[in-house]
């Protein structure tokens, strides 16, 4: 408005007012830019805490159909994950049949005929599950998968160590929650895995979208093809059957299989590890940070992970202050689960309760404290969406720690994050 004003004095008035217009057009574009930005990131943080609200109620809902299902068993409770991957499997190779469904529907079926699943069935798969809708992976294949991808969880500890020398990339993938399309995007953007282009699929890979049977298969089976040393799984707090109970990806397995199906993913989910550190320097978490702030490796690495209980009634320590030393470290040591896959960074300083019922909100202090007790100069977490596709929380604190990280972080969509030694 002042350069319009003052351009009206101005002899050279067709120039000027040219000018000024053009300037008061940009200033006006500029502004209105800023505000369309502020006003989306107002409308993404009503999104975001309407969420967190959303997953409170669902948690409890969740908790809710755990105990009632606990307190009065039904009939198909007694079913024990079926190992049918390993039946009469026929021919060699790959294949795509046609098969018609219980519904009638004619759906084209990814079928894998071969014991090993290698990276030319991998890219196979890739390929087929790009053609979007109308398609399924066939059940015996799925289940062959799971179980291939289950042993390896079962070898794997806790925390996974990944190392990454020059000349080799490293793709974090955040929550993709039955997005394949997403998935697909990712793989065709950073490239077929192999050792020197690794992933690290940081959970959430279920419930919400309407692929997740695909998304965790292909995960899972990439995993199987290209190695542990290759790709490398985290767990959210969606690989959780209460959860997946409540948000879909139940529903959706015994739609497209059966109950079974989803009893043998939800087992597989149980071994998941729940951490990776990347060159001794990064930690990688889905959920976030721990109560105890000088939480250390050793105790992460030392909780049993396949008993993980979604909620205790009341938290750590004050549900145990009259137990022996060995419960309070159990309670202890499932809390530093919980909190890895539910906890979110704070402004408040401390571990104060999450709004979602489950985790720890922590600040930067906590943040500080444990990477330097650790050794760390970074930690990577998802269980957000974030605006701009990832965001730095507590960045200072980071820099503080290791001014020189030597890696160099690249915004990939909104998904994803290269992360390359460049030291
Ligand atoms: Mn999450």
């Amino acid at each position: 408005m002042l350069e319009l004003k003052n351009a009206t004095f101005n002899k050279d008035l067709s120039f000027l007012s040219f000018d000024a217009a053009n300037s008061a057009s940009s200033t006006i574009q500029r502004a209105s830019k800023k505000f369309s930005q502020q006003q989306a990131e107002l409308s993404w943080k009503i999104f975001s805490d309407l969420d967190t609200q959303d997953e409170l109620e669902m948690l409890n809902l969740a908790v809710f159909m755990k105990t009632l299902i606990d307190t009065v068993p039904s009939s198909t409770d007694h079913i024990v994950e079926d190992r049918r991957g390993s039946m009469n499997l026929r021919q060699i190779g790959f294949s795509r049949d046609t098969i018609v469904c219980d519904d009638s529907h004619t759906v084209e079926c990814f079928e894998i005929t071969t014991e090993h699943i290698d990276r030319s069935v991998a890219s196979a798969m890739i390929d087929f599950c790009r053609r979007g809708g109308g398609f399924r992976i066939e059940q015996k294949t799925a289940l062959k998968i799971i179980n291939q991808a289950l042993k390896i969880f079962k070898s794997q500890a806790n925390v996974s160590y990944v190392t990454i020398n020059e000349g080799t990339k490293l793709t974090v993938v955040g929550d993709l929650h039955g997005q394949l399309s997403d998935l697909i995007y990712i793989l065709d953007k950073s490239g077929l895995p192999s050792f020197k282009n690794k992933y690290i699929f940081n959970g959430d890979f279920v419930d919400r979208g309407e692929n997740s049977v695909e998304v965790v298969t292909l995960i899972f089976a990439l995993l199987v093809a290209f190695g542990p040393d290759v790709i490398y799984l985290n767990r959210g707090n969606h690989e959780d059957m209460t959860i997946c109970r409540v948000y879909g990806f139940e529903s959706e397995v015994i739609e497209k299989y059966d109950r079974t199906m989803f009893r043998a993913y939800c087992e597989a989910f149980t071994h998941i590890p729940l951490a990776s550190i990347i060159n001794n320097t990064i930690f990688v978490v889905h959920g976030g940070l721990f109560h105890k702030a000088d939480t250390t490796i050793e105790d992460i690495m030392s909780i049993e992970r396949t008993d993980f209980l979604l909620k205790p009634v009341i938290p750590y320590p004050q549900n145990c202050a009259d137990k022996p030393a060995d419960k309070k470290r159990i309670e202890y040591l499932k809390q530093l689960q919980r909190d890895a896959m539910w906890s979110d960074p704070s402004d408040k300083p401390g571990a104060t309760p999450n709004l979602r019922g489950a985790g720890a909100l922590f600040g930067a202090d906590v943040a500080s404290t444990f990477m330097k007790v650790n050794g760390f100069s970074m930690v990577i977490r998802s269980h957000e969406a974030v605006f701009t596709g990832f965001g730095m929380s507590f960045a200072s604190y980071a820099m503080k720690l290791n001014p020189s990280l030597g890696f160099r972080y690249k915004k990939d969509e909104n998904y994803a994050i290269n992360v390359t030694d460049h030291s």
